[in-house]
């Protein structure tokens, strides 16, 4: 490689994930741009570079939880299990860089640390961390969406004699919880992922639970032959399915509400459900978002399932979610989860009971006294959708801030573009279905949206595209209404809202109209000339 020093290009692209290789193969082989990618990390993947953590892997199924862009890629590929484990998604991400010969492109170990845009000029500047300056006239940005960790603020945190670690920034080379005392924090699907595998290795586990959860099974399992021959021999059936769907998934949503059945039967639909395991589980029944008495159907079915695996009936009880209502926090899905509370080497702190004071030198320390520890995990989440943008301090024209327009909340036009800043293109950015769609189908539109609206431009002429902020506003309001009108806002401390991070301004992020829908309107855009953005 050489050492890099910046340049002229016609497009820059933030970000080596599913989202930056699929743009820079888009915007490079059918366009003809020349591209660079800088990525922090030293290696691609994204996401998945970085979330190495014991039990980690994807909540979509592999088959459709990977690019469908092209069929060659898709046939030549072999996923080992139902779930994608972390390394495996990394192995796919590294051969789909090869594959496509994206490398060349890409610039490890180069962090962003700015983005200005000059009108005059027509060019965004994008500087490094080491100092270098790129020029090009559009700025990708395919930075993740749940890419910034949030590690919480409590007293004392340095004074830990012991390490430390939060989920997201995991060391490369993993950690060896032999023998050792470790402390989770954080029960979301990442704490919930975690537990059971550190528990069977660690001296004694003690998860520090804030607000209990709800979490079906997976049910992961080997890729056995029938199955791999069923996904090859249907594969174009479900990637149709996936794309025409609401979330992304190649699922069948019931046709009958919670309420439309008898008791015993809705037991048996459920139960049914709870075997097959997986986030398909929601789609046991068309209301369970929409209708509070269909969801209290669900809720109350797991919460009797904790009470069934958990033999401690205290425990069983600190377990038992009773804050929000079944998926309308992102729901985790598991491998043990809680039946690793039965296990002797395993205890539940419940934070509501008795709070975190301060981390002293040995440990954790709440009202009942101290909990040692040689290890700290934080499974403690992200800043999602907009903190991974704010880092990258991107100014528009005239110098404005993101940070100063996004004050109270992001304003963007169909989470892809933002007024003030032309040229800017978010991939899943704040008000798109990103976070509530299989990321792949969400990712893969918007970056061919992207690609196609750039060549519009050029067989025009074009160079200038930017969001009218009467459109932004309105989409604003249309993706508050989405949320409105299913139950998602009822969890009122969910990263979807900005709660989890102390300050964040609350606002409900991710368009909640379904991706299909989405597609539809982003489409209907395009067709109308890009009717929103002024170009020029
Ligand atoms: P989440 O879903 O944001 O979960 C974070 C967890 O950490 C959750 O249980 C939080 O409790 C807990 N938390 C956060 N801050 C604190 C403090 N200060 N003290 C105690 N507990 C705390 O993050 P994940 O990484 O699990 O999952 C993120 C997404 O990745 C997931 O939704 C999937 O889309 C993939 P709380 O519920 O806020 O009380």
């Amino acid at each position: 490689e050489g050492e890099a020093a910046g340049g002229r290009y016609d497009a820059v692209i933030v970000g080596a994930g599913f989202a930056g290789l699929y743009q820079l193969h888009l915007l490079r082989d059918r366009l003809g741009l020349s591209v660079r990618v800088l990525e922090a990390a030293d290696g691609v993947g994204g996401t998945w570079y970085w979330n190495r953590y014991p039990g980690a892997r994807c909540d979509s199924e592999s088959y459709y939880y990977s690019y469908a862009f092209s069929r060659e890629l898709e046939a030549e590929w072999a996923w080992s299990e139902r779930y994608p484990a972390h390394g495996e998604i990394r192995r796919y991400l590294d051969h789909v860089a090869d594959r496509f010969g994206l490398r060349p492109d890409i610039q490890l170990g180069t962090r962003v640390t700015g983005a200005a845009y000059d009108a005059a000029a027509g060019l965004w500047t994008v500087t490094t961390e080491g100092g270098e300056r790129f020029e090009a006239p559009f700025l990708i940005t395919a930075v993740g969406c749940l890419s910034s960790a949030n590690v919480p603020t409590i007293p004392g945190l340095d004074d830990f004699a012991g390490s430390w670690f939060h989920t997201g920034r995991w060391p490369q080379d993993g950690i060896d919880f032999t023998g050792k005392r470790v402390g989770l924090i954080g029960t979301g699907s990442t704490g919930i992922q975690a537990a059971p595998v550190i528990a069977e290795q660690a001296a004694h586990l003690t998860v520090f639970q804030r607000t209990a959860n709800y979490s079906v099974p997976a049910r992961n399992g080997p890729m056995d032959d029938a199955f791999r021959a069923w996904v090859r021999d249907n594969a174009a059936e479900n990637r149709a399915k996936a794309r025409a769907s609401t979330n992304g998934h190649p699922f069948d949503v019931a046709v009958h509400g919670a309420l439309d059945v008898s008791p015993e039967e809705r037991a048996a639909i459920y139960e049914a459900a709870w075997q097959r395991g997986g986030l398909r589980f929601r789609a046991a029944f068309k209301d369970i978002l929409l209708d509070p008495e269909a969801n209290a159907t669900a809720s109350d079915f797991i919460r009797a399932k904790i009470r069934e695996v958990v033999t401690d009936p205290a425990t069983a009880d600190a377990l038992t979610p009773r804050d929000h209502p079944f998926a309308t926090k992102r729901p985790p899905i598991d491998s043990g989860y809680f039946e690793t509370f039965n296990r002797a080497n395993v205890s539940l702190v419940d934070l509501k009971a008795t709070p975190i004071e301060r981390i002293v030198p040995e440990g954790v320390r709440t009202a009942a006294g101290t909990h040692a520890l040689d290890i700290l995990v934080f499974a403690t989440g992200f800043d999602a959708l907009t903190g991974p943008l704010l880092a990258l301090d991107i100014r528009g024209r005239d110098g404005l801030p993101l940070k100063a327009v996004w004050a109270e909340g992001p304003r963007t036009y169909l989470g892809l573009g933002v007024p003030g800043f032309p040229n800017l293109f978010t991939i899943t950015g704040p008000g798109s279905p990103s976070v509530l769609t299989n990321m792949p189908v969400a990712i893969e539109q918007h970056a061919e949206w992207i690609a196609d609206c750039i060549a519009h431009l050029r067989a025009r002429g074009l160079g200038r595209i930017e969001a009218r902020p009467e459109v932004s506003a309105a989409w604003g309001e249309q993706v508050r209404a989405a949320a409105a009108a299913t139950l998602l806002p009822m969890a009122s401390s969910s990263w979807y809202l900005g709660a989890n991070v102390p300050g964040k301004p609350r606002a409900f992020m991710p368009y909640a109209g379904g991706m299909n829908r989405y597609r539809e309107i982003c489409d209907g855009v395009a067709r109308d000339g890009y009717a929103g953005f002024a170009l020029a």
